[in-house]
């Protein structure tokens, strides 16, 4: 058995390299370029009329939900023409290739071989076309019928001891419908160990909020963006990664709003943007978006968030109720007096030291929100996947109660959620800590008692199939062996279990690292179209402010054996747990408003789902904060004092944060660019500021390996070639999932149980060629 992640075929060998070319960092985001871009992918991928067909489809009013990223359509003015942005149509690309993985494919390359291809040339396989089978020792998956599978899958899981000993993990791809009976299913079967990409994503943003504020998700509609006076995205690259956000920017900016952007880097979106839905943007006329960009350390913000709080309370003190909103405070919040009290003591130079942000352009910044009360924070991955990132989410939380800035327009939370319905699948119960409401919920509906227990996150689920405790594997969608921590002891993880089960769209590499048996099960995309009694289904969508919507795919699937994640789990049901099930799955098959219905019956605020998800534009979910209330056991908004923490280094160390590069949607590589940065053709790139390279004696590529030593156990990413960039000292970065191998198992967030993603301690030295 090959014992190697595949991430890098052969370190020694210089082909590894792709040829990398640097140019100048982009200093505006989008235009022409990126239309261009998008259109030829899709051409390339899907052809003339069937990419076509998509585009004209995507995001518009009963058509089908962007694949890519959760940000809201707008309510009113949608885009004539199409509503998405080239990473839009890149994912959409990508989902509608004609190229096809049938039998013949999997026959001719050992899924040995396939590991040895990089994840950019795993992704340009194609659409898995059919259910394809790894027997015990095999080399080859071989072809296999829905029926048999769904069999051996019954046989696996009815063979464990306990249900416990099965991991089911989703992928924020999954519809509203699909992750309602998936839960439904797992917990009938009789277990809570429901990990999602979630627990990597946004999962520190829902416990700091709901801890904070009453409600996990954030409290903005898109038209807050219009009203706001101040709007602060911390650690976030829209231009990459929602770059539709950067048109609410734009709109936003011409109604009057200051832009605050906290980031280590000047990401190019952020600092300039040219819109390419309209006219001036595709001639070419730039408009810079940020005001005031703060380039802080890695992990910095807590440090600064304090320190703008220390001089917005000063400021306070000297001018009682002129700055700080003492109405909302006292009336919605508690701990005010504590937390003011630990402010006062924050010691400003430590703030300055940490953040890495002049005290100068500390006093700017909160200058301009000491008079200003209609503010909006945006987050995403830059706060959330740090060892404290849970308080660092609660000190923004903290900001804004200062200003009484939730629950009123043009102000609130807004963590920039990443999938296209990772929200949805956290409401529909994708949970694997649910609380009583819910499973009481689920108790009287369908009349099992689904099991209370709290069953494993991802690390957890990890760690457990690591232990020999978890034995069955099954994802609906996502690559869980590359999106995951610490890849080397994922893979071993993976490989212990009896059974690995990945139900997916493409093929990726976690149908290459598997279990002593395992099923690819392809599935439907959100493109396709859904075609079930000569009625073409429609599914549901969350997107990030909490709009439900519809989706039909408008495609036709690249093979007549792909099943729709509903059916898949629908049969999957019925076969493992047979006579003994409570539920009628056959009805959910045969048409997805019985789904819809029994969502309804089960979880709040879903009241006539059939009728209103078909309204154009979909309809808006309660929101406690939005309604201006909190939902917290005081029924007050918490202020939450915490206090940062100097990072452990020693001289020769550095902390590296992954990130998405242009070219990617998370573990799909669609290009070896990363265009805004000045990157092309190649992705085993470290950024590097210029005298933290001088300190060690490195100049602009040369190759370097990259180390660390955590708890003892030593992990190393090789080959990698060093690339001078903006970046504040200290801090480096890289691609994910490259150096996934380099996030250590047991390096999580606290409460959230995230994987540290972008505070990752390295060392870097020259690469040495080992002897021929
Ligand atoms: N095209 C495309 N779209 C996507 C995705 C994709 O891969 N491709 N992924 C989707 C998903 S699942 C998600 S979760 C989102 C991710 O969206 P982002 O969170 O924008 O993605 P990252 O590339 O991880 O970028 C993190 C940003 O945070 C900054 N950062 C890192 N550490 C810190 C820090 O300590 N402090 C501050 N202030 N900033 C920091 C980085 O410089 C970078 O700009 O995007 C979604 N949309
Ligand atoms: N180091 C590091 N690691 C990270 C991150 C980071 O910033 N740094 N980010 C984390 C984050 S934010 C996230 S969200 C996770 C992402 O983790 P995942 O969601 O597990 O990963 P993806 O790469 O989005 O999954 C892509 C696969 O999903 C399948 N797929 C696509 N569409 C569908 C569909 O409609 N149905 C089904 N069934 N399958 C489909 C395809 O087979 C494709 O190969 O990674 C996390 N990992
Ligand atoms: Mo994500």
């Amino acid at each position: 058995m090959d014992e190697r992640n595949g991430y890098s075929p052969n370190p020694e060998n210089p082909e590894d390299f792709t040829g990398l070319r640097l140019s100048k960092v982009k200093t505006t985001a989008a235009g022409v370029p990126a239309v261009l871009s998008s259109f030829k992918m899709i051409i390339k991928e899907a052809g003339f009329f069937r990419g076509n067909k998509a585009l004209l489809n995507l995001n518009q009013k009963g058509g089908f939900d962007c694949p890519s990223c959760a940000w809201p359509d707008p309510d009113d003015e949608r885009s004539g023409i199409a509503e998405y942005c080239e990473n839009g149509a890149r994912a959409v690309a990508d989902e509608a290739t004609t190229k096809r993985l049938t039998a013949a494919f999997f026959a001719e390359n050992s899924v040995f071989d396939l590991s040895l291809l990089s994840d950019y040339e795993i992704g340009k396989k194609g659409r898995v076309a059919q259910p394809m089978y790894l027997p015990k020792g095999a080399t080859h998956y071989q072809p296999i019928s829905w029926k048999e599978s769904f069999e051996k899958i019954s046989e696996h899981l009815n063979r464990l001891d306990t249900p416990d000993e099965a991991v089911f993990y989703t992928s924020g791809r999954t519809s509203n419908e699909a992750a309602f009976l998936y839960q439904l299913f797992v917990r009938e079967y009789g277990t809570n160990n429901l990990p999602d990409c979630s627990n990597m994503c946004h999962e520190s943003s829902g416990v700091a909020l709901g801890e904070s504020l009453g409600i996990g998700k954030g409290s903005v509609k898109l038209e807050d963006f219009y009203e706001a006076e101040v709007i602060m995205i911390l650690g976030q690259n829209p231009g990459t990664n929602h770059p539709r956000m950067l048109s609410a920017l734009q709109k936003a900016k011409r109604n009057g709003a200051i832009i605050i952007s906290i980031n280590p880097l000047p990401e190019t979106g952020l600092m300039g943007f040219n819109n390419p839905q309209q006219l001036k943007g595709v001639l070419g006329i730039d408009a810079a978006l940020t005001d005031i960009f703060l380039q802080v350390k890695l992990n910095g913000d807590l440090a600064l968030l304090q320190a703008i709080e220390y001089l917005l309370l000063k400021e306070e003190m000297k001018y009682p109720r002129t700055v700080f909103d003492k109405d909302f405070i006292e009336k919605h919040t508690i701990d005010y007096d504590a937390f003011s009290r630990h402010i006062m003591q924050v010691d400003m130079d430590a703030c300055v030291e940490q953040s890495g942000i002049s005290l100068q352009q500390i006093k700017e910044t909160a200058d301009i929100l000491k008079d200003r009360d209609r503010i909006i924070a945006c987050w995403a991955m830059g706060l959330t996947q740090h060892k404290n990132a849970v308080d660092t989410i609660k000190e923004v939380v903290n900001l804004l109660l200062l200003k009484g800035s939730i629950g009123k327009p043009g102000s609130g939370t807004c963590p920039v959620r990443g999938h296209s319905n990772v929200q949805g699948d956290r409401t529909m119960g994708i949970y694997e800590k649910p609380s009583a409401k819910f499973l009481n919920a689920i108790e009287t509906q369908f009349g099992f008692k689904p099991p209370e227990k709290h069953g494993y996150d991802v690390v957890e689920s990890i760690v457990a199939m690591h232990e020999g405790k978890g034995k069955v594997f099954i994802a609906m969608g996502g690559n869980f062996l590359s999106a995951t921590p610490d890849t080397n002891y994922t893979a071993q993880a993976l490989r212990k279990c009896n059974l690995t089960v990945q139900i997916s769209t493409k093929l990726n590499r976690s149908h290459l690292i598997h279990g002593e048996e395992a099923l690819i099960l392809p599935c439907l995309g959100r493109s396709d179209k859904d075609m079930i009694n000569g009625i073409n289904q429609y599914v549901t969508c969350e997107n990030s402010m909490g709009v439900v919507q519809s989706s039909k795919g408008v495609l036709k699937p690249v093979s007549n054996k792909l099943l729709s994640e509903p059916v898949i789990v629908s049969r999957m049901a019925r076969a493992v747990l047979g006579n003994k099930s409570k539920i009628n799955w056959e009805a959910y098959a045969q048409h997805y408003d019985t789904i819809r219905n029994d969502i309804e019956k089960t979880i709040l605020g879903f009241e006539n789902y059939n009728e209103r998800a078909n309204q154009p534009g979909g309809f808006y979910l309660p929101n406690c904060n939005r309604e201006g209330w909190f939902d917290t056991l005081s029924g007050k908004a918490h202020f939450n004092i915490a206090t940062f923490e100097k990072p452990d280094l020693a001289a020769d160390e550095l902390m590296m944060m992954t990130i998405r590069s242009h070219d990617q949607f998370n573990t799909t590589i669609y290009g070896l660019n990363d265009r805004y940065r000045g990157i092309y053709n190649e992705r085993r790139v470290i950024f590097m500021n210029q005298k933290d390279m001088n300190n060690r004696g490195l100049k602009s590529g040369d190759v370097v390996d990259i180390y660390n030593n955590h708890n003892g156990v030593e992990r190393v990413a090789s080959h990698f070639i060093i690339v001078p960039f903006s970046i504040p000292q200290g801090c480096a970065a890289t691609y994910f999932p490259e150096t996934n191998i380099l996030v250590p198992i047991d390096s999580v967030a606290d409460k959230s149980n995230t994987p540290t993603s972008k505070m990752i301690v390295i060392k870097v030295k020259n690469h040495v060629s080992l002897p021929a």
